[in-house]
């Protein structure tokens, strides 16, 4: 049975169904290129406190999908990234170039080697492959709330440098970047880990290199829990957003050589903070 979250179901026309026992919301009922401010309002809230949201059924045009981002905030990119030739603030994701090699890290939350890392990025399915090819993502308020309270005060105050990767260009990137160990998402008010994989994530401010490598490596292992993750497995007209504050997210690639492409949007979100 559906577990429905029935106070958006009582406030609006919106249904929202959870995904799994923590992390993913499917939404219905709602057509994402006209939507009132009550509504992105509670999409809003439903993406972070739930980490991802799946809208079935959308096909949006690139045009429109840029409009319905910059709903929530100042539409951003990844510096160094190339974009689409016809749309500015559009990045388009194929898993493989040339038609054999994975482009992506791993598990990750976008762009984290800027100031302001973007708070949602949105991912709209323009081919997708009959099989394989998920997307999967872990809920980063359970990775900081089954760490011990021991772990929590250590990690109180501490920062980790972030540094760019995976970037064409990667000279065009101001960085490296210090950013909270744990973050407040502030939408939720709830606290999540704030860890990515070690070619970007790669030092604790004031231990030693062994040390702060020791503590990434195990802080992202944690991050990673099963229970803790929703995967989608991609449907055509599916749109899918997400908090990079509270979540990780990794490609699948286990399509082989069938054709693998998502238009990415993302908006811009605050310097990450702990309160
Ligand atoms: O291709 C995917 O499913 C995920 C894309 C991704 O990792 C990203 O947009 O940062």
């Amino acid at each position: 049975m559906a577990l429905a979250i029935q106070r958006v179901a009582r406030e609006s026309t919106i249904n929202a169904e959870l995904l799994s026992g923590y992390t993913g919301v499917r939404i219905t009922g709602l057509s994402l290129g006209s939507m009132s401010d009550r509504e992105v309002e509670e999409v809003q809230r439903l993406v972070s406190e739930y980490c991802v949201a799946v809208f079935p059924d959308q096909f949006l045009p690139p045009d429109q999908h840029v409009e319905v981002i910059a709903r929530f905030g100042d539409v951003t990119v990844t510096p160094g990234v190339d974009l689409h030739p016809d749309y500015e603030n559009l990045h388009v994701v194929r898993n493989y170039i040339d038609g054999d090699r994975p482009v992506s890290g791993g598990f990750h939350t976008d762009t984290c080697f800027v100031d302001r890392p973007p708070a949602y990025t949105s991912l709209n399915a323009i081919e997708i492959p009959e099989h394989g090819g998920d997307t999967v993502f872990a809920n980063q308020y359970l990775a900081y709330d089954t760490l011990s309270e021991v772990m929590k005060s250590w990690l109180k105050g501490l920062r980790f440098k972030h540094v760019v990767s995976g970037t064409d260009r990667p000279e065009e990137v101001p960085n490296p970047v210090w950013h909270p160990a744990v973050r407040t998402n502030p939408v939720t008010g709830r606290k999540a880990l704030y860890v990515t994989f070690a070619a970007r994530c790669i030092e604790a401010e004031g231990m030693t290199p062994e040390e702060g490598a020791n503590l990434i490596r195990f802080l992202y292992q944690h991050s990673l829990a099963n229970h803790a993750m929703y995967r989608h497995r991609w449907r055509p007209g599916d749109f899918v957003m997400w908090d990079n504050r509270c979540s990780l997210h990794a490609a699948v690639y286990d399509h082989g050589e069938q054709p693998r492409t998502l238009y990415r949007v993302m908006c811009e979100g605050e310097r990450p903070y702990e309160d």
